[in-house]
């Protein structure tokens, strides 16, 4: 079999009442691999069928047969089988002697780079947001600036044309922050001295026992991941080791990595527990995270704080789930972000972003080979 072909199932493993497996091929190749594994129930039609069109049959493979519908799509034909795994293997097998690179629950990325890049952020998005953002670049901002682009010589173009693109540019820069949302949930660390309640904190936003919460101080020694969406953006939430002079040393790696979490976290939030007195290790969280959410815990319990707990603090009980969603709508204000105008060409992912900076510079330069050469490692 002449040219490349490649197979991939679509569906997740497992038993399921239909499985896909997208075989992508030149058209050529493409007839030769269908017209060997695939009798169709009408004998007589063209072997191909139009996009967008389907073809019922069977697929002749190692045992008796599948019955499949072929659903023809631009660069290839979606194979519909039955969904459990041994005719998904069956036909994978008979693709694998013809010639077909195949991958069983494996997605193998096909198409330019600028695809590839967007793919599988695509496919791993998790909210509707990040989803509908991405299919928007990937149907409609890059193919649209890639075609303008390809046609553009940064040496010869009029000043008008050539100011065009460069506030494009400018703009995928401006929304850089925005386009690295779309594939990296912001990180919210939560912080406060032993049993202020921040795993009792963790479980009434996620609304499940997520995490372990006790009166004994010292409860979670290490990092504990959770993700959900947050107004839409995919969040994860890190609850971490209490504060304090560590008595022991699994508490005290627990405390450092909490320490360095809070580093590079996207959002720091600070929990007090405000039916006891501030203490110094209070103070001094206060002051090193001067711009995280502060939260004052057990408002159920009579208030120790008064004056002491600064003004925009929110007040909350987790025993009680009093102020919780007033802290959810904080939190949702905070990771609010200006959206790009629909058209902006966001850098998603590391080669986007590459790529994007080498045209901002190829054209401030007016060098055309180095235009045209970000434009082709974009097309390989
Ligand atoms: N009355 C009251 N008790 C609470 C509240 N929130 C948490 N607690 C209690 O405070 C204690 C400590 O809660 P945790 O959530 O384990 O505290 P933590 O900050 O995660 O503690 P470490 O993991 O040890 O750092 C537990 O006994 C909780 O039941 C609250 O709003 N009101
Ligand atoms: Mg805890």
């Amino acid at each position: 079999m002449t040219g490349r072909s490649r197979a991939q199932v679509l569906t997740p493993p497992g038993r399921g009442a239909i499985a896909v497996i997208r075989l992508e091929a030149a058209r050529e190749v493409l007839r030769r691999i269908v017209e060997n594994a695939f009798t169709p129930a009408r004998p007589g039609t063209a072997i191909l069928g139009e996009v967008g069109g389907l073809k019922y049959g069977r697929w002749i493979d190692d045992g008796t047969g599948e019955d499949v519908v072929l659903a023809f799509v631009a660069n290839g034909v979606e194979i519909q089988c039955h969904g459990g795994p041994a005719p998904v293997e069956r036909i994978l097998n008979s693709l694998a002697a013809l010639g077909v690179e195949t991958a069983p629950g494996e997605v193998i990325e096909c198409g330019p780079l600028w695809q590839r890049e967007l793919d599988p952020a695509l496919r791993e998005s998790v909210t509707w947001k990040c989803a509908e953002w991405l299919l928007v670049q990937r149907e409609q901002a890059w193919p649209l600036a890639l075609d303008q682009w390809r046609n553009f010589d940064p040496a010869s173009a009029q000043e008008v044309e050539r100011s065009r693109v460069q506030s494009q540019l400018e703009r995928s820069r401006a929304f850089r922050t925005f386009a690295e949302r779309l594939t990296r949930p912001l990180q919210i660390a939560v912080l406060g001295r032993p049993n202020v309640g921040k795993s009792s904190l963790t479980n009434a936003i996620l609304g499940y026992e997520r995490v372990i919460a006790h009166d004994q101080p010292g409860t979670t020694r290490d990092l504990v991941r959770s993700r959900f969406a947050l107004a839409g953006w995919p969040v994860e939430w890190v609850d971490t080791a209490g504060l304090r002079e560590a008595v022991g040393d699994i508490e005290r790696e627990g405390i450092v990595r909490a320490r360095k979490l809070a580093e590079s976290a996207d959002l720091v939030l600070l929990v007090f527990d405000a039916s006891i007195l501030p203490t110094p290790d209070d103070e001094a969280l206060l002051a090193a995270f001067p711009h995280a959410i502060r939260v004052g815990n057990k408002a159920d319990l009579p208030d120790a704080w008064g004056e002491q707990l600064p003004g925009d603090a929110v007040r909350v009980s987790c025993r009680t789930g009093e102020g919780v969603d007033g802290l959810l709508e904080s939190l949702a204000e905070r990771v609010a972000i200006e959206m790009p105008p629909d058209a902006t060409v966001l850098a998603v992912g590391a080669e986007l972003t590459r790529a994007l900076h080498e045209l901002e510079t190829a054209l401030n330069q007016r060098d055309s080979a180095r235009w045209r050469a970000v434009l082709e490692r974009l097309d390989r």
